[in-house]
């Protein structure tokens, strides 16, 4: 159980493997007994905030929008876990604030697996399209990432087994709160 409500933000480059830990994640604590609120890319982008794009502005928007939901969640006890780009290291604090203002826990997760490594996976073929000019303002290639510089964890996926990241995260789920 997580008392008070904690939010775990997970950020990094597209095919950094954001949404595979958060889903694991997630699917552990619930067959564990604990309930989960998953505000994950694809569905949040079809739903809560449907109609963005990828502007800067846009983008501020979709975190924004996640980091309230999530906030409200901790606010009430709950865990919410977010794996969005969330590229922009002021809105990501934007969120944190909000989160701690609401009386919960904030977690940062940094996904570093490096851009080489998610353009040479390119699951979706987007980076692909990217080089090639077909998505303008791509994050890594034509779009800024801001790196987090003290994330509460820092995990490159390069190489390693989904399940061995995953407990590096329930890990810190389970560490009692630090400064
Ligand atoms: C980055 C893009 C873009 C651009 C579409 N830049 O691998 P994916 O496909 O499933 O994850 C990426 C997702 C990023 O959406 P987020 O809501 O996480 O971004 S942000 O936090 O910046 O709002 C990628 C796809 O959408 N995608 N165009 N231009 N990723």
């Amino acid at each position: 159980h997580h008392d008070p409500g904690v939010v775990l933000l997970l950020t990094g480059f597209s095919g950094s493997g954001k949404s595979t830990i958060a889903r694991s994640v997630a699917t552990r604590l619930v067959e564990a007994g604990t309930s989960v609120t998953l505000l994950d890319g694809d569905v949040v982008r079809r739903h809560l905030t449907a109609g963005l794009g990828f502007s800067p502005a846009d983008r501020d928007t979709n975190v924004r929008r996640i980091g309230w939901v999530a906030a409200e969640v901790a606010h009430h006890g709950g865990l919410a876990i977010c794996s969005p780009i969330a590229p922009h290291d002021a809105v990501r604090r934007e969120v944190e604030d909000l989160v701690t203002a609401r009386g919960g826990r904030f977690l940062l997760v940094h996904v570093a697996t490096p851009l080489e490594e998610c353009e040479r996976r390119d699951r979706k073929g987007l980076y692909a399209a990217a080089r090639r000019g077909e998505i303008p303002d791509f994050t890594g290639i034509s779009a800024p990432y801001d790196v987090p510089e003290h994330p509460d964890l820092r995990l490159d996926t390069t190489g390693r087994p989904v399940d061995e990241c995953v407990a590096e995260v329930l890990d810190l789920l389970d560490r009692p709160t630090e400064s």
